[in-house]
């Protein structure tokens, strides 16, 4: 509910003016994205009579947090409320089926290796166990897809993630592949075992999870983007069903149908995950 004190005169000015709505240039669903944002924000000083001090402890800790606003954006939920945005959207239009998606997450990075075949991801020394994981790609009638390209990356045993990781460990792309499908649409790599990942500690995502009496973990998982001519591109990712977190993501990434639990024997780890796609 917007308070009357923002639905007043002077503010709706205020806010036409502060979003260029009643200027010449810019872009017009810029301005209204932004006057609604402004005047979120407005409403939010109001409804809970913000001190000065709280005005310009929230004003530093965005600076300071900046870098990580990757990563409060999943932790606030927003991230996984456009995925079910998106589902609402697709139900409207009978579009339903196929694996579900859930959020890419801020540490993809584009250009990974495009390799074929058995794919191994890890440059890692260390004596983690190994994830295998395999299946098929196919359409809504159980169709084989041909020439997929599927992007998966992933966190080491110690939840960082290449491109990503503080303690510099991690060769370029590790833990990051292209693979490109055949015409059965067969998919099979190895690497080494992710573990959870946890926000950095005492960074703002950690700061403001702990001011709200949160946590900042995520279960064991491994993204992927799966994309081929004629279908639809899938984002989602495959959350370990055994993981502590399995069910306490703090960035709401898990979901039904995406928690593989994995077969683990000796040092090795099996997977076995298809991907349904829908047609484009
Ligand atoms: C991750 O690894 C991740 O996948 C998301 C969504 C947020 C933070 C870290
Ligand atoms: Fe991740």
């Amino acid at each position: 509910m917007t308070p009357d004190f923002v639905k007043t005169a002077p503010i709706q000015t205020l806010l036409d003016r502060a979003s260029g709505m009643n200027a010449e240039g810019g872009d017009d669903r810029l301005k209204a994205i932004v006057r609604d944002l402004i005047e979120a924000v407005m409403v939010a000083i109001v409804k809970h009579d913000i001190s000065e001090s709280e005005f310009w402890q929230a004003v530093t800790f965005l600076q300071q947090g900046a870098g990580e606003f990757g990563l409060i954006v999943p932790g606030a939920g927003i991230e996984h409320f456009l995925d079910l945005y998106m589902d609402a959207k697709d139900s409207e239009v009978g579009l339903s089926g196929g694996t579900p998606r859930t959020i890419e997450g801020p540490l993809y990075v584009e250009g990974a290796p495009l390799v074929e075949g058995e794919a191994n991801l890890s440059d890692d020394a260390d004596d983690t166990d190994t994830l295998h994981m395999s299946g098929f790609v196919t359409g809504p009638d159980g169709e084989p897809v041909q020439n997929a390209v599927v992007h998966v990356w992933h966190a080491n045993s110690q939840g960082w993630y290449s491109h990503f990781d503080p303690t510099r460990e991690q060769t370029p792309f590790n833990n990051r592949r292209r693979i490109r499908l055949g015409a059965d649409g067969r998919y099979a790599f190895h690497s080494k075992m992710p573990n959870g990942y946890s926000v950095p500690p005492g960074g703002a995502t950690d700061r403001l999870m702990k001011a709200i009496g949160r946590h900042g973990n995520r279960p064991a998982h491994v993204h992927f983007f799966v994309e081929a001519p004629g279908y639809r591109t899938l984002t989602t990712q495959i959350n370990f069903g055994d993981d502590p977190f399995a069910a306490d993501d703090f960035a709401f990434g898990t979901r039904e149908g995406l928690l593989p639990v994995p077969d683990r024997r000796d040092k090795s780890a099996f997977i076995a995950f298809d991907f349904q796609l829908q047609r484009a």
